[in-house]
């Protein structure tokens, strides 16, 4: 019988003896093929420790994973119209978006958020709002995720008076509530509080959930955004344990005992393109979970089980020959189930411009509705186990995070490392080389830097004004406020207010203030006099997208141009990269910040949840020469002409304005009649993104593949 070392001998011969090794962004080194001398151990059986191959023992066999799909928009009205109709088509769990000024705890009548009211979820100001969300939907049989982290204490205590009033009490509900606030000091950015009363709102929900939610998962440990922020799986893996390991330590040093609330933990993570490592990446983590949890001492198998929601990733969608959108979530949500994941939400085709159709969710929802029921592919517990490279990848995705995992322990815990930046950078730095494959067509994205169209067709895609939205929102806050008993709102909330400043369950005081109709923003206030409210500035990293470049001829042009309009000015040009309303996705921002700076520009970073005219002062403070607005939650229409008229009120219309991120090409028109002189959806190549910006600077850059020097 052939061996591994005739195997060797003949694929050399077949490819003449290049080297097949695929070196992976997490730095694994994949061999074109695996034997049984690669499988270090018996990954034992599904059900039972450490869980390699799933947390049940009948797996899909015995129930298939709940579709859970992420929605919200606009009103509560239109929002709960979405999920009954994407009920009544086989939709089988519930999870709420909220909109960012809900996030971020502000009412929706508060000057700071009229860019973003209704716009990226729905917008929630109340327990009104809650009740009008959940109409018609049981809430003891429903089960339902909401992603809140900032505001989670108004949000979660909305959701309790709302099935309170429904006759439902707290512990019949199912569901989860996302409460995961250290990524979002890393990635996602909708904090409120400064990290340490953070961490202490989310030991009171764990210990508030404990004693009154027993069924109810109380945190979303996520891994998901730590991807879409650029990080590699064993990034994503290993910051996530250890988060986890946080949450259970700061937990227990509150006075909890682990087994009380450990089995009521649930993780997110991500699933991109790279199939056969997100499926080891399920598997790694419940090993990893496992593991972590027998050294914090728990003693229930149910509180080392790691139970997971999945999201195909949004950043592997393009806007570019959208309908491809279509099979990658496929494969992406193939990995999630076959990986093991509880819970699962399919992305949208047109996720890369705006939130879903009715017709692109539709697609979405089916994309698992035909893995259950058309395939037979439920029908196997763990079917790849014991694949000879499945099963090597999990052991080495277990290693790789493990490693980090104890350095992170070792500098005493995800807090501190959070605090001292470090995840962060490394995070941002695989981003930007990403991005730099990406652009160099190192990393293939087919219809973007590989087969792009000629000509691409429009997709219909959803609109929300914001402004309508506002209006009702404000009536209705209105109206609550006119309706309630004033004393008794203002009593709770005082309480609420002693509470933060003193002991006191967060939760359970919210609660009350809640049944009395205080609105968020007042619920969200009363605890910001005690925390105070959080804000941080990027700092971008540097080099690693200009070293990914080294000896790129077109990326030696642009930066050729760019020392020519320096000797010409003679200052480097300045960008000013802006981020206004409440989104807090960095992800773009930083990347073009890092990039430009690499290639000679003076970059200025502003501070996240800028308002226009904020954006406008910092803008002339800095005397810049231009600036980039990056937008992903939909403000565009309404942030950048703001920002436009600011400057012009100021006299610097010379001042150029270009807008990058989430815009749909219908509202470029609107765009460019308001001003904004270069737009730049996802696709755009960074390297050409500095070019025009060149350009607009009345430099004669070259267009691409010509090589005659840039003459200034
Ligand atoms: C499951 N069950 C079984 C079984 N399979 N029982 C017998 N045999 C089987 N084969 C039982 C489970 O034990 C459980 O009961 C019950 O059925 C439900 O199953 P589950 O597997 O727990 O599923 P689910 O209820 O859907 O919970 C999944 C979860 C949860 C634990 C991962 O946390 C969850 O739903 N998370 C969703 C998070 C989410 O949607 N996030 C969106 C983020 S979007 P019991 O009693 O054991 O519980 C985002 C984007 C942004 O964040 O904005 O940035
Ligand atoms: N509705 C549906 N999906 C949403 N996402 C974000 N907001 C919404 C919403 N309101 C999805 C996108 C995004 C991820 C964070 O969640 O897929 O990439």
């Amino acid at each position: 019988m052939a061996d591994i070392n005739d195997w060797k001998a003949l694929a050399d011969k077949e490819v003449k003896g290049r080297d097949l090794t695929w070196n992976t962004p997490e730095g694994i080194a994949v061999k074109p093929l695996y034997t049984a001398e690669d499988v270090q151990a018996d990954p034992g059986l599904p059900g039972f420790a450490p869980f390699t191959r799933g947390v049940k023992a009948s797996m899909y066999a015995g129930r298939p994973w709940t579709i859970r799909q992420y929605a919200g928009f606009s009103t509560a009205e239109e929002s709960n119209a979405f999920y009954r109709r994407n009920l009544a088509a086989g939709q089988k769990g519930l999870s709420v978006a909220f909109d960012l000024a809900t996030h971020r705890g502000y009412d929706s009548d508060h000057p700071r958020v009229t860019g973003d009211v209704g716009k990226a979820g729905v917008a929630i100001d109340s327990v009104e709002d809650m009740k009008i969300l959940f109409d018609g939907i049981p809430l003891g049989e429903m089960s339902v995720s909401m992603t809140m982290n900032g505001a989670v204490i108004p949000c979660l205590a909305f959701y309790i008076i709302a099935a309170e009033e429904q006759g439902v009490s707290p512990d019949q509900l199912t569901g989860t509530i996302q409460n995961d606030i250290l990524k979002e000091f890393m990635v996602r950015n909708t904090y409120i509080y400064p990290p340490e009363p953070s961490m202490r709102i989310i030991s009171d929900i764990f210990a508030y959930t404990a004693d009154n939610m027993p069924k109810f998962n109380s945190i979303s440990i996520s891994g998901y955004h730590m991807q879409e922020a650029g990080a590699t799986q064993v990034q994503e893996l290993a910051f996530t344990i250890a988060d986890g390991m946080e949450y259970v330590k700061y937990g227990v040093a509150s006075g909890l005992d682990i087994d009380k609330f450990a089995g009521r933990l649930s993780f997110f993570f991500a699933i991109g393109m790279n199939f056969f490592m997100e499926i080891a990446k399920l598997r790694a983590a419940r090993t990893l979970w496992y593991r972590a949890m027998t050294q914090l001492g728990a003693q229930s198998e149910r509180s080392k089980m790691l139970r997971t929601h999945c999201q195909t990733s949004g950043v592997s969608l393009q806007e570019q020959d959208p309908y491809n959108n279509v099979m990658r979530t496929t494969i992406e949500a193939m990995a999630a189930m076959l990986g093991g994941t509880q819970s699962l939400h399919t992305n949208a085709l047109d996720e890369a411009i705006a939130l879903p159709t009715d017709f692109s969710a539709r697609i979405a929802r089916n994309t698992q509705i035909v893995i259950q029921e058309e395939t037979g592919m439920c029908n196997v517990v763990d079917p790849l186990g014991g694949s000879y490279y499945i099963e090597a990848l999990t052991s080495e995705l277990v290693d790789k995070a493990w490693e980090i995992i104890e350095r992170v322990e070792s500098e005493g815990g995800m807090a501190k490392a959070v605090a001292a930046g470090w995840p962060k950078a490394m995070i941002e730095e695989a981003a930007a080389g990403r991005q730099a494959r990406v652009d160099k067509g190192d990393d293939v994205i087919v219809g973007v830097n590989k087969y792009r169209l000629a000509q691409e067709d429009a997709l219909e895609t959803l609109e929300v004004d914001n402004h309508v939205v506002r209006e009702a929102q404000i009536a209705r806050i209105k109206r609550t406020r006119e309706n309630r008993d004033e004393a008794k709102c203002q009593a709770a909330l005082k309480a609420l207010a002693e509470g933060a400043r003193a002991s006191g369950n967060l939760l359970g005081l919210a609660v009350d203030a809640a049944r009395e109709r205080a609105t968020l923003g007042e619920i969200s206030d009363a605890m910001e006099a005690a925390f105070g409210r959080y804000g941080t500035t990027p700092t971008p990293v540097k080099g690693v997208y200009g070293g990914a470049y080294a000896g790129d001829s077109r990326y030696q042009q642009v930066v050729s141009g760019v020392e020519a309009v320096t000797n010409r000015l003679g200052r480097a040009p300045k960008l000013f990269v802006a981020k206004m309303g409440q989104d807090g996705h960095d992800r773009g921002a930083n990347v073009i910040a890092s990039a430009f700076s690499d290639m000679g520009f003076d970059v200025v970073s502003g501070p996240l949840f800028q308002t226009p005219e904020e954006a406008c002062k910092m803008a002339l403070d800095n005397n810049v020469d231009a600036v980039g607005a990056s937008s992903l939650a939909a403000g565009h229409k309404t942030l950048i002409p703001e920002l436009i008229g600011h400057l012009k009120d100021a006299g610097r219309a010379d001042i150029k304005v270009v807008a990058g991120g989430v815009i749909p090409p219908q509202d470029y028109d609107f765009l460019k009649k308001a001003g904004v002189q270069g737009i730049y959806g996802p696709g755009s190549n960074v390297v050409e993104c500095a070019a025009d910006m060149l350009r607009l600077l009345g430099h004669n850059m070259p267009p691409v593949g010509d090589e005659l020097e840039a003459a200034e």
